[in-house]
């Protein structure tokens, strides 16, 4: 036990597509001890790959057992206890989910839940009839599309949607998925109490305690159900009367299965079950937050300043950037930020039964903290996996010699940011941004007319230079939008720009690819500098961290409004001995070159004009 700090600790778990994983840290932060239960390893009876099931050929559907999830508990238990976690000094929990994916309870579910014991067994099996529906349809599921059109149409259009609802409809978003589910399954839908997301599931099944917790309002952002267009947020009534099919009783009892959402992700919703406290030696007064959306959740493990951004390398590529206005747009996604405190969303105002963990005081009264109140999310699918195809057919499958070739172009002669003489767009598989973007177009320069090619003249060079180029101008030429918006100008001087982007994911390990992300978007390009941070996995970390932030609003004097980013900070700077710098504890990967940054500022303009043509040679 001597390998735990004395002083509380907080828990941080995290649902995700592949497994169900959990971080544990101590009140300073620091990572002390991660366990994962892998759905294809460690519950294999239920087949699936990836952590999925696929349906039939064709149909786009991408779903996963709701079994697995609960039974994912069971064995989180048993790795928990075999890695001797001091869980009695655990005082606070909260969660992250994949977005967009949604759980359908029974009429049974709360009692089932209430009576959850660890003397009666599995969980799969107490749960046996606690869902209305066997399946939790999964992010990557495209099925939804003729749903997604319905959704447009009804309330004018992509661009009306998003305005609405801060994305236009996309086919993992949870609204069109209720809607498919309905048409497909109208007894099973009829049979459905409650409909969680992934997170708020996480959540009741931390309380157990009989009631059905509230969505988060940042992962309600990601339902396309969500009005976010007036202050006073709520279920939209002409969304909801399309998904339940009628005007009246039916939208109003859509109304009542979807719940009241929590617009404080800091609030105090339950106390962890009796489950968990027979299983584990959890504290009966271990304290419960609401659970929030894996990318929400993620930037909160970055606690960000202002003017920063953070950006995922990964399968796909991922940019968030917290933002102080609703500003949507077709080309992103808005979400409400999850560890910000607005006003009351309508749904709270309206609730008529008040939840009964309203008794536990966690500050909210007249708290309201407005700055940066949303962030905003671009996802490209084309994000690694299309780098290195790229690499395995003009590469030789070596990074080292994409990145020669990368290295051969503007880092060698910064004069060519300002003039590259080929230029390429590389949506391999439907792309996201720009919206339904598909194939490869290829452009070379003569003086100052640019044709289309069929292929570069040096490939080995040229594409690997091209695709780097594209993708990061297209995150300069969103983000500029974004940014330069009145609203978002970041400071009174008019300056619009970043000052640095954390990079996170597997490719933030490339030098080369980060030296021109620092270029491109004249800003520096930033890691953690506290090796304790790295490595754990942000969904949990950034979930433990909000567990951490509602403790001491809910049980330390005087404390009740602190902001989530002080908190961190505060947090931080007592690890390291006081002297360290908090929230700035990161180091600098690589610094914009200001010849090539203003290269790239002057052409930008022209890359637009090269996308509107590749766009409507794809047809869109
Ligand atoms: C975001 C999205 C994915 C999932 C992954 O919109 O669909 O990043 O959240 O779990």
């Amino acid at each position: 036990m001597a390998k735990y700090p004395d002083g509380p600790l907080f828990l941080g778990l995290d649902l995700s597509t592949q497994a169900n994983k959990a971080s544990l840290l101590s009140a300073t932060l620091e990572l002390l001890a991660e366990v994962s239960v892998n759905f294809d390893k460690e519950l294999p009876h239920y087949g699936t790959k990836g952590g999925v099931l696929l349906g039939p050929e064709g149909s786009g559907q991408v779903y996963s057992p709701v079994f697995s999830a609960v039974e994912s508990f069971d064995r989180l238990a048993d790795k928990i206890e075999k890695a001797g976690w001091p869980t009695q000094k655990i005082k606070a929990v909260s969660a992250a989910g994949q977005q967009h994916a949604s759980v359908y309870w029974s009429k049974q579910a709360p009692e089932l839940l209430a009576g959850l014991s660890a003397s009666k067994g599995p969980l799969a099996k107490q749960l046996e009839q606690a869902f209305s529906r066997t399946i939790i349809p999964n992010w990557q599921d495209s099925s939804t599309t003729q749903e997604c059109r319905e959704f447009e149409a009804h309330v004018g259009g992509a661009a009306k949607l998003a305005k609405i609802t801060g994305s236009r409809a996309y086919e993992r978003f949870t609204g069109p998925q209720i809607l498919h589910f309905r048409k497909k399954d109208p007894r099973a839908y009829e049979n459905t109490a409650r409909i969680s997301l992934v997170s708020s599931f996480v959540t009741t099944m931390l309380c157990a305690d009989g009631e059905v917790k509230g969505i988060d309002e940042s992962d309600a952002c990601g339902m396309n159900l969500w009005d976010l267009s007036t202050p006073q947020r709520g279920w939209s009534q002409p969304l909801l009367e399309l998904v339940a099919g009628s005007t009246g009783e039916a939208a109003q009892q859509l109304y009542q299965k979807l719940g009241a959402v929590e617009s404080d992700g800091g609030r105090i919703v339950g106390r962890v079950g009796k489950w968990w406290q027979e299983r584990l030696g959890f504290s009966d007064d271990c304290l419960v937050c609401p659970a929030t959306g894996d990318n929400p959740a993620t930037l909160m493990s970055f606690a960000l300043s202002p003017r920063e951004a953070l950006v995922s390398l990964g399968t796909s590529d991922t940019l968030l950037i917290p933002a102080p206005r609703f500003k949507p747009s077709e080309a992103f996604h808005v979400f409400y930020h999850p560890a910000r405190v607005a006003a009351p969303n309508a749904t709270e105002a309206q609730s008529s039964s008040q939840p009964k963990s309203s008794t536990i005081t966690s500050g909210r009264e007249d708290y309201i903290d407005t700055p940066n109140c949303y962030f905003n999310m671009l996802v490209y699918k084309n994000g690694s996996l299309a780098r290195e195809t790229i690499r395995d057919q003009h590469n030789d499958q070596s990074w080292e010699n994409f990145d020669e070739a990368v290295q051969a172009g503007w880092l060698a002669d910064p004069a060519s940011s300002s003039s590259p003489t080929q230029m390429g767009f590389y949506w391999l598989k439907e792309e996201i941004i720009p919206p339904k973007a598909r194939g490869t177009y290829l452009y070379k320069r003569t003086g100052s007319q640019w044709e289309e090619v069929d292929e570069f003249a040096e490939p080995g060079r040229h594409h690997a230079q091209s695709i780097v180029a594209s993708q990061l101008l297209s995150f300069k030429s969103r983000v500029g939008a974004i940014l330069n918006s009145s609203d978002n100008a970041p400071s009174s001087e008019n300056d619009a720009g970043l000052l640095r982007i954390h990079a996170s994911g597997g490719a933030s390990s490339n030098l080369t690819l980060l030296q021109t992300m620092a270029d491109v978007m004249n800003c520096a390009m930033v890691k953690p500098s506290n090796e304790k941070e790295q490595g754990g996995n942000a969904c949990s970390v950034g979930a433990a961290f909000k567990a951490r932030w509602a403790w001491e609003r809910a049980t330390v004097t005087g404390r009740q409004k602190v902001p989530f980013e002080v908190c961190v900070q505060e947090a931080r700077q007592a690890a390291a001995g006081g002297k360290g710098e908090g929230m700035a504890g990161f180091k600098v990967l690589a610094s914009p070159d200001t010849a090539r940054a203003r290269g790239w500022d002057s052409f930008v303009s022209q890359w637009n004009e090269l996308e509107r043509r590749a766009l409507t040679k794809s047809g869109q």
